[in-house]
């Protein structure tokens, strides 16, 4: 994509409205502009995260088992009505009037909706375990809608949902679904810990957060310091693997603040305590029979009689994720994408404009890398094209001047690290497609 004729309206200036770095940053890096409060606009550079984002966590969902499905984002008042949850939700639900008359509301979760599906299409013990999925939009009226996109009322959310017979199906499929999600965090370059935490508006009694630490993070949270070194996961889903890392997970103490549990903490070695704050990028719940027994879901069991599955939902941000992720990932010059998710993997930059040999590199280099290229082709000063290449933060740049163009040599910067080299326009492209494959 040529920089001269792309929608990347990048800010030189800082945005008075944004009060946190990654608000500031998604503005001036032109990744996304506010419609209206709480509702975003997603420009190219911006889609372009948040759809790779998407395709890590809908890889690592299909991963663990579950099943993709799509539901819509608009629901009827009466679902709502049967689970009690019409009244229950307060302000924070839009509800619509249609032309008819009828009460429907814009969807901030889908519990649901996702009942009344299975109860239609699941008669018998036989149909369950299933898991399933879907990436949608939801809104939230957020009182205080803040934070650009961490803190939206229009949002992009990843919900899962699982239906099980009893308990240990149940608690096998949420022990599964917190090894996908860390695997799933630790894919994008970032460190999520699971925190017990408490349920809210979805119920239930076992519940646990993903947070990304950032000192800017809505909540505080205690945690050991081991949390931070980041397993390695492994790929399979076989039981012992699923008990070893959950184990190894919930032995560490980590908590946020409502459930922070004084006895346990006293256990943590006083060198590995460690508190802060975090951003919250993914909820896992287990609320058992909430759902199935108020919205009359059963299914006939082994012996005639009536089973009630035992549910569990599970919820990322994935707009969020964009946000957080510059939250942790960002220096005074701009954002420092992870290589999994920059919505480049390349800005080649130009020093002369319009000098035949520097053209002529630039052409093939963006010929060879296609759509991950982000060629800065105007005719702008090389102060400038610097700049801006570290505010967009992709995660190379290949820098090609007349001096160099002349021996064919071309300057390849590490954004991560600001390490430069002059090198061969194949050894730069060589480096620069194995680490990103890599
Ligand atoms: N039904 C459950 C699990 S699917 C649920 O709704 N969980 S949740 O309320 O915790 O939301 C899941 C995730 O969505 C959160 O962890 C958070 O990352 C994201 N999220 C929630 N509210 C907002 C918001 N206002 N703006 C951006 N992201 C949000």
């Amino acid at each position: 994509m040529r920089l001269s004729h792309s929608l990347i309206p990048t800010l030189k200036e800082t945005p008075a409205e944004a009060q946190i770095a990654s608000h500031r940053l998604m503005l001036r890096a032109g990744l996304v502009r506010q419609m209206a409060s709480g509702i975003y606009a997603w420009l190219p550079a911006g889609l372009k995260v948040l759809n790779k984002i998407a395709e890590i966590v809908r890889q690592e969902q299909d991963a663990c088992g579950a099943q993709e499905m799509l539901m819509p984002t608009i629901q009827s008042a009466d679902l709502w009505r049967e689970s009690g949850r019409y009244d229950a939700y307060g302000k924070e639900m839009l509800r619509i009037t249609d032309r008819h008359e009828r009460e429907l509301l814009f969807g901030p979760t889908n519990e649901e909706m996702i009942t009344a599906i299975l109860r239609d299409a699941t008669k018998s013990y036989r149909g369950l375990p299933q898991v399933v999925y879907h990436i949608q939009w939801k809104f939230r009226d957020e009182v205080r809608p803040r934070f650009g996109v961490l803190r939206g009322r229009e949002f992009l959310m990843k919900d899962a949902y699982s239906f099980d017979l009893d308990y240990e199906g149940a608690y096998l499929n949420y022990r599964k679904m917190m090894l996908a999600y860390m695997r799933t965090f630790q894919r994008m370059g970032i460190t999520a810990i699971p925190m017990r935490a408490d349920t809210g508006q979805i119920g239930g009694d076992l519940s646990h957060e993903f947070h990304i630490l950032a000192p800017t993070g809505e909540s505080g949270v205690f945690y050991d310091s081991d949390f931070e070194s980041g397993d390695a996961l492994g790929t399979g889903y076989d039981l012992a693997s699923i008990d070893a890392f959950y184990q190894a997970n919930t032995s560490k103490y980590a908590a946020t603040d409502e459930k922070h549990d004084v006895a346990a903490w006293a256990r943590v070695p006083d060198a590995r305590k460690r508190e802060g704050r975090g951003i919250e990028v993914g909820q896992i719940f287990y609320f058992g029979k909430k759902y199935s027994e108020s919205m009359g879901f059963g299914v006939v069991g082994p012996d005639g009689e009536k089973l009630f599955p035992e549910m569990g939902s599970y919820g990322i941000g994935v707009s969020r994720l964009v946000g957080a992720i510059i939250e942790a990932k960002h220096d005074e010059a701009g954002i420092i994408w992870p290589d999994a998710i920059a919505p480049f993997r390349v800005s080649l930059l130009n020093l002369r404009q319009g000098d035949a040999s520097t053209d002529a590199i630039c052409a093939d280099v963006e010929n060879r890398l296609g759509a991950e290229c982000l060629y800065d082709d105007r005719e702008e000063r090389a102060g400038a094209k610097f700049a801006e290449a570290d505010l967009m933060g992709n995660p190379w740049q290949i820098i090609v001047g007349p001096r160099g163009a002349a021996n064919g040599q071309v300057e390849l910067k590490r954004r991560a690290t600001g390490e430069r080299s002059e090198l061969s326009l194949e050894d730069a492209l060589a480096k620069v497609i194995n680490k990103a494959l890599g």
